[in-house]
């Protein structure tokens, strides 16, 4: 998928950090000075120590969050606060390719994936809720001759954000940027597997100015730990969480006895429905992306590829050849398509379900685990695809969340309509069809947030983001991010 060329000397210019917690504008250890190690799992070795935060960190990060609710913050105009969006948006491209690296190191991903869709579009989420900060109106009504309405927004408070490993930065600045544009404050916990770039991005909001408090940083585990402290503290108002459906569901729990507002963007398996009408070329250069993209690591991946049966053999024979000319490889090798899984233990739970669809009857047409003869270690699965499961088999059910999809044959639209259905999640679906009616007829029966027709992950950040059923609480995006980054309040005027 890629072919690139990357600047090796300029990258020796760059290190892996060591990530302390970011509490009222200062980097501090933990009150424990508890540390672990962090991996790059595309070489297994070790290339820093991450500070583990728990209660008491927590708690000074969001009593810091709150006084700045108050603080100098307050007093910004809205162009005040864009502008400030802006600089943080350009002090990310000024620092790309040390974003990248880091990116790129802490992951396993390839370098120019991040670069190219990582970084940037963690500084377009910047500039677009500037714009958007600048441009939104209010609702107003007025009721014949007998009243004005008009609502008021107002920061929401005290924003928890609780990242996932896949796409580090660019979630968290999915939440962040609305967070700040709506005057609200946070304190973020980026995955324990993923620190670095969250620990920069606290680095780069000081230098681009952002008051003290407005912008907090506590790292660490979930459960009896960092997020765990963040869901439960009595004075966080919302929380916004990206991750897997029962981590959700723990933090509803432990969100609800101080009913806080929650977003929750969580697991997805997807299906990618392929009729006979479609152009094959097409479908099989995007189905590439949307199988293995970041090693299939993306919450929206088409995981479970349905093919009219009329078309199922000609699909499946290209999608196999195109497959396996992929390269697997080191994440700063500029020919490597896709890098190394994001752990050990991740690595391990992808390999469990190949060999369960082996179990489970299915066919293990190409891929595995097979380490790229250009690498010594790392977390290394090639990009895997699987035919003769039913609809039923738990690698048709349950989220991998790797290089693994699984093919199915189907005869009708009714057929397939019930398949992509089937499933506890509802996050993404992709249609492929040259039949306009068909293309709306079966959108409008898909229980999924995001729906695309002949394209995948193709983003305008005005757009509702998010997932129905086990993938979501709420949606994300434009005007959706502003709601649930603010409160409103409708005054009323009698005339
Ligand atoms: P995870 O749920 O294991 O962890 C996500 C974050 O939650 C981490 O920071 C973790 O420390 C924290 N956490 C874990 N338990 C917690 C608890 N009890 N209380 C508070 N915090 C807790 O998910 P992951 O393995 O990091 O990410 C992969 C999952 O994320 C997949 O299911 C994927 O589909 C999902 N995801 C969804 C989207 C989306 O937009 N819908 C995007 C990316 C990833
Ligand atoms: O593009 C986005 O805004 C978004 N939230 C993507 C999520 C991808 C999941 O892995």
């Amino acid at each position: 998928m890629q072919s690139k060329t990357i600047d090796h000397e300029a990258l020796k210019h760059y290190k892996p950090i060591d990530c302390k917690h970011f509490i009222d504008g200062v980097f501090v250890d933990s009150d424990s000075d508890r540390v672990i190690q962090n991996m790059n799992p595309a070489t297994e070795e070790v290339i820093g120590s991450i500070a583990i935060g728990g209660e008491s960190e927590v708690d000074r990060a969001v009593k810091a969050a709150k006084r700045a609710l108050t603080g100098p913050w307050k007093d910004l105009s809205a162009f005040e606060r864009s502008g400030m969006l802006r600089r943080i948006g350009d002090e990310i491209l000024k620092r790309k390719e040390e974003l990248a690296f880091i990116e790129a190191t802490d992951t396993g991903k390839p370098y120019s994936l991040a670069l190219e869709m990582d970084i940037t579009r963690a500084a377009h989420n910047f500039y677009f809720f500037a714009d958007y900060l600048t441009s939104m109106g209010t609702e107003s009504y007025q009721q014949d001759q007998k009243a004005l309405h008009y609502a008021i927004r107002r920061p929401v408070g005290v924003v928890g954000m609780i990242n996932p490993w896949n796409l580090p930065l660019l979630l968290l600045t999915w939440k962040l940027a609305p967070c700040l544009a709506a005057g609200s404050t946070a304190v973020m916990k980026p995955s324990e597997w993923t620190p670095m770039t969250a620990t920069l991005l606290a680095e780069i909001c000081k230098e681009a100015g952002v008051p003290n408090g407005v912008v907090n940083l506590v790292h660490g585990f979930g459960a009896d730990s960092a997020g765990e402290a963040i869901t439960k503290h009595p004075e966080v108002d919302a929380v916004t969480f990206t991750g897997d459906t029962k981590t959700g569901t723990a933090i509803m729990k432990a969100a609800a006895p101080s009913l806080k507002k929650v977003s929750f963007e969580l697991g997805g398996k997807n299906p990618n429905i392929i009729f006979a009408d479609s152009d094959l070329d097409e479908v099989i250069d995007t189905t590439l992306k949307s199988s293995f993209l970041n090693q299939g690591q993306v919450c929206l991946a088409g995981s479970r590829i349905y093919v009219e049966s009329t078309v199922y053999d000609t699909f499946l024979e290209k999608f196999v050849a195109r497959t396996e000319e992929l390269n697997v490889g080191n994440p700063f090798d500029p020919d490597a398509d896709m890098g190394s899984l994001v752990s050990r233990e991740h690595y391990e739970h992808v390999l469990g379900y190949i060999h369960l669809a082996k179990e489970e009857g299915g066919t293990i047409v190409t891929g595995g685990a097979e380490l790229p003869s250009s690498v010594e270690k790392g977390c290394y699965v090639k990009p895997t695809i699987i035919t003769g499961l039913s609809q039923t088999a738990r690698c048709v059910q349950e989220e991998i969340f790797g290089p693994v999809v699984t093919v199915i044959p189907f005869e009708t639209e009714d057929e397939v309509i019930e398949y992509a259905n089937d499933t506890k999640y509802g996050l993404g679906t992709t249609i492929w069809t040259n039949d306009l009616r068909r293309a709306h007829r079966v959108a409008h029966q898909i229980e999924a947030g995001i729906i695309w027709v002949n394209t995948w992950y193709l983003r305008d950040l005005r757009t509702p983001f998010g997932g129905m059923k086990g993938s979501g609480v709420g949606r994300e995006g434009g005007a959706h991010s502003f709601d649930f980054y603010s409160e409103l309040s409708n005054v009323t005027i009698k005339l």
